[in-house]
């Protein structure tokens, strides 16, 4: 009787011990994550900070990429002037130029109008993200009030007067720098920003093959996606890649020429229209459209000969179909490359080559009729 007192005023003890051990474990958690949140807090008001001068600021904010917009240009515009209207600032983004059919692709996925086209930027306030250039930038942006550059390249030739946020890394993308800066800030991304991020960081880095790709454009991307929605990267990559080297509604001069060169070597003229395509399908058809249309460029542009260099570049594959204007240019490209089997239509390379490199020089070659 004695004992069983004994045991149960033992097992009271134990269990004492373990309830208030728990206790304070929990209570320890709930103190830790309070001052984790308390921290967090403190660092997005240390970064919100350096955005306290603009409230001096007159007029619009205009958040601009650099001429020629890619999709990352273009989305890290849009996202970034979101962002500043999160905060409460007046920011507007444009485009310098007119958007590719890869931007536009990404744009209407998203559900998100294209930026207006700005002119003249002289005497605006500006942001310039993907670029920190005067020669890429807006016309009139020598006269402009830039207070900030957000970018991935190189420092360029901008230089301000005035204190600036300077946010240059080198990561993958400029949109995977706006993705840091709403965490920084402590901004909650929308669904349509999520989506413009992905489309411009898998652009950017095509689709995480660039040597460039970071950790950091891998791990924004795998945040954005659940909050875009996409389920699939590499079926979004290949909808863009495919829209990228569409030649929809060109005629097929207007594609000939899209990517035209002409060159002069021995007193011989001849040019080169190179043409990305997905498939070697498309690639049959396109050699049949410009077996119809290269003799006739070629008189017309007064060449001696010329080629439509048909490629197939992507995920691996690396194909060259070259389609010659007559037998003299079929000549040239059978003496450069001995091996190669032509189908009547055009010559056949695999793997694929690249004109500046490869098929110029070979045709520098066999007309200098240079023989070792
Ligand atoms: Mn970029």
């Amino acid at each position: 009787m004695k004992h069983t007192k004994q045991w149960v005023a033992l097992g009271c003890a134990v269990l004492l011990i373990i309830i208030t051990g728990l206790c304070c474990f929990f209570v320890g958690k709930e103190y830790e994550a309070a001052q984790n949140r308390e921290e967090q807090e403190l660092n997005v008001l240390l970064n919100r900070s350096e955005l306290e001068g603009l409230g001096d600021i007159e007029g619009k904010i205009y958040v601009t990429g650099h001429k020629s917009p890619d999709s990352d240009t273009v989305c890290s515009s849009i996202a970034y002037a979101a962002l500043l209207q999160k905060l409460g600032y007046d920011a507007t983004p444009v485009v310098i130029g007119d958007v590719n059919k890869e931007t536009a692709l990404i744009l209407k996925k998203a559900g998100v109008e294209t930026p207006a086209m700005m002119n003249d930027a002289s005497g605006l306030n500006f942001v310039l993200v993907d670029h920190s250039n005067y020669s890429q930038s807006a016309d009139g942006i020598e006269k402009a009030n830039i207070i900030s550059i957000i970018d991935h390249h190189n420092d360029g030739s901008v230089q301000t007067g005035n204190q600036l946020v300077y946010d240059a890394r080198p990561l993958g993308s400029t949109a995977t720098i706006i993705w840091i800066r709403y965490r920084n800030y402590g901004v909650e991304l929308d669904k349509q920003t999520a989506f413009l991020l992905v489309g411009a960081i898998l652009s950017d880095t095509g689709n995480f093959q660039s040597a460039t790709t970071t950790t950091a454009d891998r791990e924004a991307v795998k945040a954005l996606c659940d909050l875009a929605e996409i389920s699939d990267t590499d079926a979004l990559y290949r909808d863009m890649y495919k829209e990228s080297i569409s030649y929809e509604g060109m005629s097929d001069e207007e594609i000939f020429y899209s990517d035209y060169k002409e060159y002069e070597t021995a007193g011989k003229k001849y040019s080169i229209g190179c043409i990305s395509v997905y498939d070697e399908n498309d690639a049959k058809d396109m050699s049949e459209r410009m077996k119809k249309i290269v003799p006739t460029a070629a008189t017309a542009s007064g060449m001696d000969m010329a080629f439509a260099q048909i490629n197939i570049f992507h995920d691996g594959i690396s194909r060259t179909f070259i389609v010659p204007s007559d037998d003299t240019a079929a000549d040239v490209i059978r003496s450069a490359f001995p091996d190669v089997t032509f189908d009547g239509v055009s010559f056949n390379f695999n793997p694929g080559m690249s004109r500046k490199q490869v098929l110029v020089p070979a045709i520098i070659h066999v007309l200098e009729g240079r023989s070792e």
